[in-house]
Protein backbone atom coordinates (compact mmCIF):
# COMPACT_ATOMS: atom_id res chain seq x y z
CA UNK A 1 0.00 0.00 0.00
CA UNK A 2 2.60 2.23 0.80
CA UNK A 3 4.48 1.35 -2.21
CA UNK A 4 1.05 2.29 -4.27
CA UNK A 5 1.33 5.92 -2.36
CA UNK A 6 5.01 6.71 -3.41
CA UNK A 7 3.95 5.32 -7.24
CA UNK A 8 0.98 8.21 -7.05
CA UNK A 9 3.94 10.59 -5.93
CA UNK A 10 2.85 10.95 -2.36
CA UNK A 11 6.48 11.93 0.18
CA UNK A 12 6.88 9.68 3.03
CA UNK A 13 7.63 10.88 6.37
CA UNK A 14 8.91 8.25 9.20
CA UNK A 15 8.14 8.97 12.73
CA UNK A 16 9.78 7.32 15.94
CA UNK A 17 7.36 8.82 18.61
CA UNK A 18 3.99 9.42 19.88
CA UNK A 19 5.05 13.04 20.30
CA UNK A 20 4.98 13.31 16.73
CA UNK A 21 2.28 15.75 15.43
CA UNK A 22 0.99 13.59 12.91
CA UNK A 23 -1.82 16.11 11.47
CA UNK A 24 1.02 18.30 9.85
CA UNK A 25 2.67 16.08 7.75
CA UNK A 26 -0.74 14.92 6.59
CA UNK A 27 -2.19 18.05 5.74
CA UNK A 28 1.09 18.86 3.80
CA UNK A 29 0.09 15.93 1.41
CA UNK A 30 2.65 13.25 3.06
CA UNK A 31 2.08 9.51 4.74
CA UNK A 32 3.34 9.65 8.29
CA UNK A 33 4.79 5.92 9.13
CA UNK A 34 5.91 4.40 12.38
CA UNK A 35 9.47 3.68 11.98
CA UNK A 36 9.80 2.27 15.81
CA UNK A 37 11.32 -1.66 15.40
CA UNK A 38 9.87 -4.58 17.37
CA UNK A 39 12.33 -7.07 16.69
CA UNK A 40 15.66 -7.94 17.28
CA UNK A 41 17.02 -9.05 13.85
CA UNK A 42 18.61 -5.59 13.19
CA UNK A 43 20.16 -5.12 16.24
CA UNK A 44 23.43 -6.62 16.22
CA UNK A 45 23.84 -3.91 12.79
CA UNK A 46 23.66 -1.46 15.66
CA UNK A 47 26.58 -2.47 18.04
CA UNK A 48 28.94 -0.95 15.89
CA UNK A 49 27.96 2.47 16.91
CA UNK A 50 25.41 2.37 19.96
CA UNK A 51 26.50 0.70 23.23
CA UNK A 52 25.19 -2.89 24.20
CA UNK A 53 22.97 -1.52 27.40
CA UNK A 54 20.72 0.59 25.07
CA UNK A 55 17.35 0.36 24.80
CA UNK A 56 16.39 -2.31 21.98
CA UNK A 57 14.02 -0.06 20.39
CA UNK A 58 16.40 2.66 19.30
CA UNK A 59 18.70 0.16 18.41
CA UNK A 60 17.31 -1.70 16.47
CA UNK A 61 15.21 1.34 14.48
CA UNK A 62 18.90 2.47 13.78
CA UNK A 63 19.91 -0.86 12.33
CA UNK A 64 16.94 -1.18 10.34
CA UNK A 65 18.48 1.87 8.70
CA UNK A 66 21.93 0.37 8.97
CA UNK A 67 21.05 -2.83 6.85
CA UNK A 68 18.48 -0.99 4.96
CA UNK A 69 15.99 -4.04 5.23
CA UNK A 70 13.09 -1.88 6.49
CA UNK A 71 10.68 -1.40 3.43
CA UNK A 72 9.14 1.60 6.21
CA UNK A 73 12.28 3.36 6.59
CA UNK A 74 13.61 2.73 2.99
CA UNK A 75 10.61 4.16 1.53
CA UNK A 76 10.75 7.46 3.94
CA UNK A 77 11.52 10.67 2.31
CA UNK A 78 12.12 12.19 5.68
CA UNK A 79 12.34 11.01 9.06
CA UNK A 80 11.32 13.02 12.17
CA UNK A 81 12.49 12.69 15.97
CA UNK A 82 11.72 14.42 19.00
CA UNK A 83 14.14 15.42 21.85
CA UNK A 84 12.72 12.71 24.05
CA UNK A 85 15.30 10.35 25.61
CA UNK A 86 18.87 10.61 25.50
CA UNK A 87 19.61 7.60 23.52
CA UNK A 88 16.74 8.46 20.86
CA UNK A 89 18.05 11.66 21.07
CA UNK A 90 21.96 10.98 19.80
CA UNK A 91 20.53 8.20 17.72
CA UNK A 92 19.18 10.63 15.60
CA UNK A 93 22.37 12.22 15.09
CA UNK A 94 23.77 9.03 13.98
CA UNK A 95 20.99 8.25 11.74
CA UNK A 96 21.85 11.83 9.76
CA UNK A 97 23.93 10.04 7.69
CA UNK A 98 20.99 8.12 5.89
CA UNK A 99 18.24 9.91 5.80
CA UNK A 100 17.11 13.47 5.90
CA UNK A 101 15.92 13.83 9.99
CA UNK A 102 13.94 16.56 11.25
CA UNK A 103 14.57 17.04 14.90
CA UNK A 104 11.79 18.65 17.34
CA UNK A 105 12.71 20.31 20.10
CA UNK A 106 10.13 18.40 22.79
CA UNK A 107 10.58 20.11 25.90
CA UNK A 108 11.22 18.83 29.12
CA UNK A 109 8.49 19.78 31.36
CA UNK A 110 4.16 20.86 31.00
CA UNK A 111 4.11 23.92 31.70
CA UNK A 112 3.02 27.40 30.16
CA UNK A 113 6.18 28.34 28.79
CA UNK A 114 7.25 24.64 27.66
CA UNK A 115 3.78 24.77 26.07
CA UNK A 116 5.01 28.33 23.92
CA UNK A 117 8.18 26.52 23.10
CA UNK A 118 6.63 24.04 21.43
CA UNK A 119 4.14 25.41 19.70
CA UNK A 120 6.69 27.94 18.34
CA UNK A 121 8.67 24.76 17.51
CA UNK A 122 5.49 23.43 15.43
CA UNK A 123 5.07 26.94 13.93
CA UNK A 124 8.41 26.22 12.74
CA UNK A 125 8.12 22.63 11.60
CA UNK A 126 4.85 23.67 9.72
CA UNK A 127 6.77 26.28 7.36
CA UNK A 128 9.42 23.58 7.08
CA UNK A 129 7.19 21.03 5.22
CA UNK A 130 5.13 23.42 3.48
CA UNK A 131 8.87 24.37 2.07
CA UNK A 132 10.29 20.81 2.21
CA UNK A 133 7.13 19.03 0.22
CA UNK A 134 5.95 22.48 -2.42
CA UNK A 135 2.77 22.65 -0.14
CA UNK A 136 0.52 24.58 1.49
CA UNK A 137 -1.13 23.95 5.22
CA UNK A 138 -4.24 25.77 5.20
CA UNK A 139 -6.41 26.44 8.16
CA UNK A 140 -9.44 24.69 6.01
CA UNK A 141 -7.18 21.83 5.19
CA UNK A 142 -5.50 21.66 8.81
CA UNK A 143 -8.60 21.72 10.61
CA UNK A 144 -9.91 18.77 7.83
CA UNK A 145 -7.22 16.92 8.89
CA UNK A 146 -7.37 17.44 12.45
CA UNK A 147 -11.41 16.10 12.52
CA UNK A 148 -10.07 13.16 10.70
CA UNK A 149 -7.88 12.52 13.03
CA UNK A 150 -10.16 12.53 16.14
CA UNK A 151 -12.37 10.62 14.67
CA UNK A 152 -9.67 8.09 14.06
CA UNK A 153 -8.69 8.65 17.95
CA UNK A 154 -11.86 8.21 19.22
CA UNK A 155 -12.47 4.73 16.73
CA UNK A 156 -9.24 3.72 18.12
CA UNK A 157 -10.83 4.22 21.91
CA UNK A 158 -14.09 3.07 21.47
CA UNK A 159 -12.34 -0.74 20.59
CA UNK A 160 -9.84 -0.34 23.74
CA UNK A 161 -13.10 0.83 25.53
CA UNK A 162 -14.11 -2.89 24.84
CA UNK A 163 -12.00 -4.29 27.49
CA UNK A 164 -13.92 -2.92 29.62
CA UNK A 165 -16.60 -5.17 29.59
CA UNK A 166 -16.35 -8.11 31.63
CA UNK A 167 -15.85 -10.77 30.75
CA UNK A 168 -14.49 -8.92 27.15
CA UNK A 169 -15.37 -10.19 23.98
CA UNK A 170 -11.32 -9.71 22.98
CA UNK A 171 -8.48 -11.26 23.84
CA UNK A 172 -6.04 -8.40 24.79
CA UNK A 173 -3.38 -10.08 22.27
CA UNK A 174 -6.37 -9.72 19.61
CA UNK A 175 -6.32 -5.84 20.59
CA UNK A 176 -2.90 -5.59 20.38
CA UNK A 177 -2.47 -6.99 16.78
CA UNK A 178 -5.20 -4.74 15.83
CA UNK A 179 -3.81 -1.31 17.28
CA UNK A 180 -0.39 -2.18 15.92
CA UNK A 181 -1.11 -3.41 12.42
CA UNK A 182 -4.23 -0.62 12.22
CA UNK A 183 -0.91 2.40 12.32
CA UNK A 184 -0.01 0.85 8.89
CA UNK A 185 -3.27 1.45 7.15
CA UNK A 186 -2.92 4.75 5.29
CA UNK A 187 -6.40 5.29 4.48
CA UNK A 188 -7.87 6.97 7.34
CA UNK A 189 -11.49 6.74 6.30
CA UNK A 190 -11.11 3.24 5.50
CA UNK A 191 -9.41 2.48 8.78
CA UNK A 192 -12.25 4.11 10.66
CA UNK A 193 -14.60 2.17 8.80
CA UNK A 194 -12.92 -1.04 9.64
CA UNK A 195 -12.61 -0.26 13.52
CA UNK A 196 -15.98 0.44 13.70
CA UNK A 197 -17.45 -2.09 11.79
CA UNK A 198 -14.94 -4.44 14.02
CA UNK A 199 -15.90 -3.19 17.37
CA UNK A 200 -19.44 -3.49 16.84
CA UNK A 201 -19.31 -6.89 15.95
CA UNK A 202 -17.47 -7.69 18.63
CA UNK A 203 -20.37 -5.59 21.24
CA UNK A 204 -23.23 -8.10 19.89
CA UNK A 205 -20.92 -11.00 20.36
CA UNK A 206 -22.84 -13.77 22.51
CA UNK A 207 -20.34 -13.30 25.64
CA UNK A 208 -22.83 -15.49 28.00
CA UNK A 209 -21.26 -18.55 29.26
CA UNK A 210 -17.76 -16.92 28.75
CA UNK A 211 -15.78 -17.06 31.96
CA UNK A 212 -14.69 -14.27 33.82
CA UNK A 213 -10.48 -13.53 34.07
CA UNK A 214 -8.14 -11.98 35.89
CA UNK A 215 -8.01 -8.77 34.71
CA UNK A 216 -4.17 -6.64 33.40
CA UNK A 217 -3.45 -3.61 32.64
CA UNK A 218 -0.10 -3.34 30.72
CA UNK A 219 1.95 0.09 30.76
CA UNK A 220 5.22 1.31 30.11
CA UNK A 221 7.68 1.59 27.58
CA UNK A 222 6.26 0.75 24.08
CA UNK A 223 4.79 -3.53 23.59
CA UNK A 224 5.02 -4.37 19.75
CA UNK A 225 8.62 -6.15 20.58
CA UNK A 226 7.71 -7.86 24.02
CA UNK A 227 4.40 -8.97 22.96
CA UNK A 228 4.62 -12.70 22.55
CA UNK A 229 6.38 -13.20 25.76
CA UNK A 230 4.55 -11.04 27.79
CA UNK A 231 0.77 -10.57 26.38
CA UNK A 232 0.25 -13.96 25.02
CA UNK A 233 1.95 -15.88 27.75
CA UNK A 234 -0.57 -14.07 30.13
CA UNK A 235 -3.07 -15.22 28.35
CA UNK A 236 -2.05 -18.78 28.47
CA UNK A 237 -1.56 -18.51 31.65
CA UNK A 238 -5.84 -17.54 31.64
CA UNK A 239 -5.89 -13.93 32.76
CA UNK A 240 -6.75 -11.09 30.25
CA UNK A 241 -4.84 -7.99 29.39
CA UNK A 242 -7.91 -5.67 29.28
CA UNK A 243 -6.15 -2.32 28.34
CA UNK A 244 -2.74 -1.20 27.26
CA UNK A 245 -1.20 2.07 28.93
CA UNK A 246 1.35 2.86 26.84
CA UNK A 247 2.32 4.07 23.01
CA UNK A 248 0.48 1.39 21.38
CA UNK A 249 -2.54 2.16 23.20
CA UNK A 250 -3.71 4.86 24.83
CA UNK A 251 -0.97 6.80 24.92
CA UNK A 252 -1.75 7.19 20.86
CA UNK A 253 -4.74 8.54 20.85
CA UNK A 254 -6.08 9.71 24.56
CA UNK A 255 -7.42 13.48 23.84
CA UNK A 256 -8.47 15.13 20.96
CA UNK A 257 -7.18 18.39 19.32
CA UNK A 258 -9.75 21.21 19.60
CA UNK A 259 -11.06 22.38 16.16
CA UNK A 260 -11.58 26.03 17.08
CA UNK A 261 -9.33 28.75 16.99
CA UNK A 262 -5.10 28.74 16.99
CA UNK A 263 -5.16 25.12 15.16
CA UNK A 264 -1.13 24.95 15.60
CA UNK A 265 -1.49 25.49 19.35
CA UNK A 266 -4.44 23.29 19.80
CA UNK A 267 -2.18 20.24 18.05
CA UNK A 268 0.66 21.68 20.03
CA UNK A 269 -1.75 21.41 23.38
CA UNK A 270 -2.80 18.08 22.92
CA UNK A 271 0.60 16.33 22.23
CA UNK A 272 2.18 17.68 25.13
CA UNK A 273 -0.35 16.34 27.62
CA UNK A 274 0.90 12.30 26.54
CA UNK A 275 2.15 11.05 29.72
CA UNK A 276 5.64 10.09 28.57
CA UNK A 277 8.23 9.60 31.29
CA UNK A 278 10.38 11.66 29.32
CA UNK A 279 8.77 15.07 31.29
CA UNK A 280 9.59 15.85 34.48
CA UNK A 281 6.87 15.50 36.81
CA UNK A 282 4.63 13.61 34.82
CA UNK A 283 2.32 12.72 37.34
CA UNK A 284 -0.57 12.29 34.75
CA UNK A 285 0.28 8.55 33.95
CA UNK A 286 -0.38 7.64 37.52
CA UNK A 287 -3.82 9.24 37.51
CA UNK A 288 -4.56 7.34 34.10
CA UNK A 289 -3.43 4.10 35.86
CA UNK A 290 -5.70 4.91 39.10
CA UNK A 291 -8.57 6.01 36.57
CA UNK A 292 -7.74 2.77 34.24
CA UNK A 293 -7.76 0.42 37.32
CA UNK A 294 -11.78 1.20 38.42
CA UNK A 295 -12.84 1.51 34.65
CA UNK A 296 -11.15 -1.73 33.60
CA UNK A 297 -12.15 -3.35 36.81
CA UNK A 298 -8.36 -4.17 36.44
CA UNK A 299 -6.55 -6.76 39.55
CA UNK A 300 -2.62 -6.15 38.91
CA UNK A 301 -0.63 -3.67 36.61
CA UNK A 302 2.53 -5.10 34.94
CA UNK A 303 4.62 -2.03 34.00
CA UNK A 304 7.35 -3.13 31.34
CA UNK A 305 10.38 -1.48 30.67
CA UNK A 306 12.75 -2.44 28.43
CA UNK A 307 16.22 -2.85 29.50
CA UNK A 308 18.33 0.78 29.08
CA UNK A 309 15.11 2.73 29.26
CA UNK A 310 15.68 4.60 32.73
CA UNK A 311 12.88 7.26 32.47
CA UNK A 312 10.27 3.89 32.83
CA UNK A 313 12.65 2.26 35.21
CA UNK A 314 12.40 5.35 37.28
CA UNK A 315 8.96 6.02 37.30
CA UNK A 316 7.93 2.41 38.20
CA UNK A 317 7.75 3.05 42.09
CA UNK A 318 5.41 5.64 41.57
CA UNK A 319 3.55 3.56 39.22
CA UNK A 320 3.34 0.98 42.25
CA UNK A 321 2.54 3.60 44.56
CA UNK A 322 -0.58 4.02 42.08
CA UNK A 323 -1.50 0.53 41.51
CA UNK A 324 -1.32 -0.29 44.87
CA UNK A 325 -3.63 3.13 46.08
CA UNK A 326 -6.45 2.01 43.57
CA UNK A 327 -6.64 -1.88 44.69
CA UNK A 328 -4.58 -3.48 42.11
CA UNK A 329 -1.38 -5.68 42.09
CA UNK A 330 1.84 -4.60 40.67
CA UNK A 331 4.18 -6.27 38.73
CA UNK A 332 7.52 -4.47 37.27
CA UNK A 333 9.35 -6.44 33.90
CA UNK A 334 12.28 -5.65 32.49
CA UNK A 335 13.03 -7.26 29.68
CA UNK A 336 14.51 -6.54 25.90
CA UNK A 337 13.74 -7.87 22.33
CA UNK A 338 15.41 -11.45 22.60
CA UNK A 339 14.27 -14.35 23.38
CA UNK A 340 16.67 -15.57 26.28
CA UNK A 341 13.97 -14.89 29.18
CA UNK A 342 10.93 -16.28 27.47
CA UNK A 343 11.03 -18.94 30.40
CA UNK A 344 11.92 -16.77 33.30
CA UNK A 345 9.18 -14.23 32.28
CA UNK A 346 6.98 -17.12 32.19
CA UNK A 347 7.36 -18.16 36.06
CA UNK A 348 7.28 -14.76 37.19
CA UNK A 349 3.92 -13.92 35.46
CA UNK A 350 2.67 -17.46 36.72
CA UNK A 351 3.68 -16.31 40.18
CA UNK A 352 1.88 -12.85 39.21
CA UNK A 353 -1.07 -14.14 38.18
CA UNK A 354 -1.62 -16.94 41.19
CA UNK A 355 -1.33 -13.47 43.58
CA UNK A 356 -4.44 -12.05 41.83
CA UNK A 357 -6.33 -14.84 43.57
S1 LIG B 1 5.96 9.02 23.86
S2 LIG B 1 7.23 6.03 25.26
S3 LIG B 1 7.29 6.60 21.76
S4 LIG B 1 9.43 8.50 23.94
S5 LIG B 1 11.70 2.77 25.58
S6 LIG B 1 13.25 4.84 23.15
S7 LIG B 1 11.82 6.26 26.12
S8 LIG B 1 14.80 4.37 26.25
S9 LIG B 1 9.86 4.72 23.13
FE1 LIG B 1 8.65 6.41 23.56
FE2 LIG B 1 7.71 8.63 22.53
FE3 LIG B 1 7.60 8.22 25.16
FE4 LIG B 1 6.04 6.83 23.54
FE5 LIG B 1 13.73 5.90 25.02
FE6 LIG B 1 12.62 4.34 26.83
FE7 LIG B 1 13.66 3.28 24.68
FE8 LIG B 1 11.48 4.71 24.50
Amino acid sequence: ALQDLKAEGKSVVGTFCTYSPKELIYAAGAVPVSLCASDEGPINAAHAELPRNLCPLIKASYGYAVTKKCPYMNASDIVVGETTCDGKKKMYELLAKYKEVRVLELPNMTNKRSLELWTQELREFKSYLEQRFGAKITDEKLKETIELFNEERDALNELMELGKLNPTPISGSEMHQVLFASDYIYDKREKIRMLRSYVKALREKDMSGAKRKKRIIITGCPSGGIYEKVVKQIEELGADVVAFENCTGTKNFKNNVETQGDLVANIAERYLKIPCSVMYQNDARSDIIKEFIHEYQAHGVIDVVLSGCHTYAIETNKIKEASREAGANYMSLETDYSKQDVGQIRTRLEAFIELLG
